[in-house]
C-alpha cells in the first residue's frame, strides 16, 4: 500500500531505528538525519517516515507530509545557523540527477558558499 514501510529501503530501517543514524529533529511525520557522506558543514537529510520513492510521489499522494518535509529543511537550517547566510534544499529525482536512496529525502546544505549552477 501507498506510504508503507518497504523491507528493503534504507531509510525505513532509519525511521524504524533497525539502522542507526545521527538524528537531529523529529516530527510527527518526518524525521531528519545528518548525510553519512557530507558535501558541506551542514548536510542533513529530511525524510518523511512514509515510504514513496521521490519528492514528486510524495507531494502527489501527501501534499500536507511534503509540506512537513519543507517546514522541517527549512527549521534544521535555523538549528544549524544557516538561515541569514543562506542554504540549500535539493530534491534529487531519478538516477540520472543523481538519486541513490528512492525514498523521498531532502539534502539541507549549507555552512559555506554553494555555487550555481550546481553540477
Ligand atoms: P541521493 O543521492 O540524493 O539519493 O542521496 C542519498 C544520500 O543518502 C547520500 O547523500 C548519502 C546518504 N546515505 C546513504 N546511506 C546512508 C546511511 O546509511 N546513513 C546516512 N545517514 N546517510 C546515508
Amino acid at each position: 500500500m501507498a506510504g508503507e514501510p518497504q523491507a528493503d529501503c534504507l531509510f525505513c530501517k532509519i525511521v524504524s531505528g533497525d539502522v542507526p543514524a545521527t538524528v537531529v529533529r523529529t516530527s510527527d511525520t518526518t524525521v531528519a538525519f545528518r548525510d553519512i557522506n557530507p558535501q558541506a558543514p551542514t548536510h542533513v537529510l529530511v525524510i518523511p517516515k512514509a515510504h514513496y520513492p521521490d519528492a514528486g510521489a510524495l507531494a502527489a499522494a501527501e501534499p500536507l507530509i511534503a509540506a512537513d518535509v519543507l517546514r522541517e529543511a527549512a527549521a534544521v537550517a535555523a538549528d544549524e545557523g544557516n538561515a541569514d547566510t543562506g542554504y540549500r534544499i535539493v530534491f534529487n529525482t531519478g538516477s540520472g540527477a543523481g538519486q541513490t536512496v528512492f525514498h523521498a529525502h531532502a539534502h539541507v546544505l549549507g555552512g559555506r558558499g554553494l555555487n550555481w549552477p550546481p553540477g
